[in-house]
């Protein structure tokens, strides 16, 4: 039996992702907000307005966690229709100009600055998915929004995976039903959805590598590509193919792409070795959690690898108050995920 935390048990929140900036870990999740008589697969019941950043002092299982507040609102954000859900954020390292006084004190013409840019979907006022940027000088915000969506983004779950090889970030992301994912095909807006079924091959992950400062696309998306162990694509029908909620990470040189399955409710891995795939299908992270959505994401911090998530057993099952979670993840030798038990505590 795994032994879990619930992280922060004062409000609901989910979908967290995480990340050690300069030794500390900081969490960024979607806030939920209660929501009555909505619940459709259309995900009209997460109807999220805001975001809080969290950080923990040093241990993840035992760190006192805290709350930085809210750190930018729905109403601030200029093209807002609804729904804020899952962010991801990342630093950046970009050259400034100096001022007068630092030049006098012998800076030079430019210095480094640290900033840290936000990446979050909202529908805009058609009621269509788009990804929004917020920039911030530190990682626990405030984080101010740029004034319109990036261009040619579409879809929701973004991950912000900085490649530790290129040094370059790769946005993985996309989401079915709710996150409108069916509405593309090679990036074009599709007049008719097409969601796969049965034997087709499944909807990919997309994922795109951005400019140095983070702030667009450098190339056009990609599919990410789960595949069985003869290299074919995992069907439509496979309760194991992606649906939402992609995080990515490197272990030993591996590529790690984990995700979850949406419907049949599990956190599964698929491992390759480049950023963009294919991944071939490795196993399920962490089996069903009370409560409809699973999500999560994977860091090591001080030589020990941490699974965070949610579930929604403190609102006694509203799909839509979930609570934040965080347990160790263990690696077999051979770079295998044990899996671990939803509903244990
Ligand atoms: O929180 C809203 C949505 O629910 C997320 O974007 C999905 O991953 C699911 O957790």
């Amino acid at each position: 039996m795994t032994q879990k935390r619930y992280l922060f048990p004062a409000d609901y929140m989910a979908d967290p992702s995480v990340h050690v900036f300069d030794d500390r870990i900081y969490i960024y999740p979607s806030h939920d907000w209660e929501a009555s008589n909505v619940e459709n697969d259309n995900g009209d019941q997460y109807i999220m307005k805001d975001y809080h950043v969290l950080s923990i002092d040093g241990d993840p299982m035992t760190g006192t966690v805290v709350d930085h507040g809210c750190v930018l609102r729905q109403e601030d954000i200029p093209w807002a229709g609804r729904q804020l859900w899952d962010c991801d954020v990342q630093q950046y390292e970009t050259e400034v100009p100096t001022t007068a006084a630092e030049q006098a004190e012998g800076l030079g013409f430019s210095k480094k600055v640290r900033r840290y840019v936000m990446y979050f979907p909202l529908k805009d006022r058609n009621d269509v998915f788009h990804w929004g940027t917020a920039v911030a000088d530190n990682p626990a915000g405030p984080f101010i929004p740029q004034p319109a969506p990036v261009p040619g983004s579409y879809s929701i779950d973004m991950c912000a995976f900085r490649d530790p090889n290129d040094h370059q970030v790769y946005v993985y992301f996309g989401g079915l039903w709710g996150g409108q994912l069916q509405r593309y095909k090679d990036n074009i807006h599709l007049e008719t959805p097409h969601l796969p079924e049965g034997d087709e091959e499944a909807l990919p992950a997309r994922c795109v590598r951005l400019t140095p400062d983070g702030m667009a696309f450098a190339e056009a998306p990609r599919p990410i590509v789960v595949v069985d162990a003869d290299g074919r694509p995992l069907r439509a029908a496979d309760p194991h193919r992606f649906f939402e909620a992609s995080w990515t990470f490197v272990r030993n040189g591996v590529y790690y792409f984990t995700y979850s399955t949406g419907d049949s409710h599990l956190l599964c891995y698929a491992t390759g070795n480049n950023p963009y795939g294919p991944f071939t299908y490795g196993g399920v992270i962490l089996t069903p959690v009370v409560g409809w959505t699973t999500h999560h994401s994977i860091i090591e911090y001080h030589g020990q690898w941490y699974l965070f998530h949610h579930d929604s057993v403190p609102s006694g099952g509203k799909s839509w108050l979930r609570s934040l979670k965080v347990c160790p993840l263990t690696f077999a030798p051979d770079g295998s995920i044990l899996t671990i038990e939803g509903t244990d505590d």
